[in-house]
């Protein structure tokens, strides 16, 4: 493979896989004070999908799995960059088995070097996010060091890999998203701030990258495509900056609201693999 620098990534293929019915009993990091409404799930499931299906010329659902109440949560199974797809080993035991669906659905796609992440490596595809240049790798609870370690020898110097610890909250992409490849998106919390140091400790990142920061963490996982940004609905104060950048820009701003997805620390990007073939 050659140098990664997409400036603007044109994603031509989109997985998404069906909230089961299970999804009530998907892992959370806090019990929410209001269960979760699954019918309400599915529906801000399904809109979700259908944004997606307008904006991406191929989307592809992978078949629902009602034995992983989380499998709707796709993202975090494999990571595709160019022409390399790397299968996860899920952090949480009870989510290791989601991968084998999606591997079949990406090898389909024609997708053709697909690698492994192998034990003692651990990744989930939540802390891994890919700038359009770099690759920046979170160390959470689902991610560790030797996963960057094998990361960097499959991506071979055909681009960097960085690692960040993430010192609160689920996965690196909890706290951080790209608007694009030079415009970073961080929450407003001890785990943005973080990371935010992070970045400007290591000149790499700090002369490649702007940080905006939103007031509301949730809100800071944004879904660029093409020329639309979505984010999470029901944060206006993060809207407003969020509004000001994509004007800017020229970037049209859609709202989604996925209340009962939150609920189970799901956010935009968990719900789908974007890609370009
Ligand atoms: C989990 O704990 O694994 C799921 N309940 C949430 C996963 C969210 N994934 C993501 O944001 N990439």
């Amino acid at each position: 493979m050659g140098q990664i620098d997409s400036v603007n990534q044109i994603h031509t293929h989109c997985l998404v896989r069906g909230l089961p019915i299970s999804f009530e009993s998907s892992l959370k990091e806090r019990i929410p004070i209001i269960p979760i409404n699954l019918k309400l799930a599915k529906k801000q499931h399904e809109a979700y999908i259908d944004i997606l299906n307008s904006l991406i010329p191929n989307l592809i659902k992978v078949e629902e799995d009602e034995m992983h109440p989380d499998s709707c949560f796709i993202e975090d199974t494999a990571i595709i960059v160019g022409d390399i797809a790397v299968i996860s080993l899920l952090g949480a035991i009870q989510r290791r088995g989601e991968e084998v669906l999606v591997r079949e659905a990406i090898q389909k796609a024609g997708i053709q070097r697909i690698y492994g992440i192998k034990h003692p490596g651990i990744l989930d595809g939540g802390d891994v996010l890919f700038t359009g240049k770099d690759l920046l790798v979170g160390l959470s609870k689902r991610t560790n060091y030797e996963a960057v370690l094998q990361l960097r020898d499959i991506f071979n110097g055909s681009l960097k890999v960085f690692s960040i610890p993430v010192i609160e909250g689920l996965h690196l992409k909890s706290v951080i998203s790209t608007f694009d490849s030079r415009i970073l998106i961080l929450g407003a919390c001890q785990a943005g701030a973080y990371i935010a140091d992070e970045i400007q400790k290591q000149s790499e990142l700090k002369d490649n990258y702007s940080l905006i920061f939103v007031p509301d963490p949730v809100a800071s996982n944004v879904l660029r495509i093409g020329t639309t940004l979505i984010m999470q609905e029901g944060f206006p104060m993060s809207e407003k900056v969020l509004q000001d950048l994509c004007d800017e820009r020229g970037v049209k701003l859609i709202k989604l609201n996925m209340s009962e997805l939150i609920k189970a620390d799901g956010a935009l990007t968990c719900c789908s693999i974007l890609f370009q073939i």
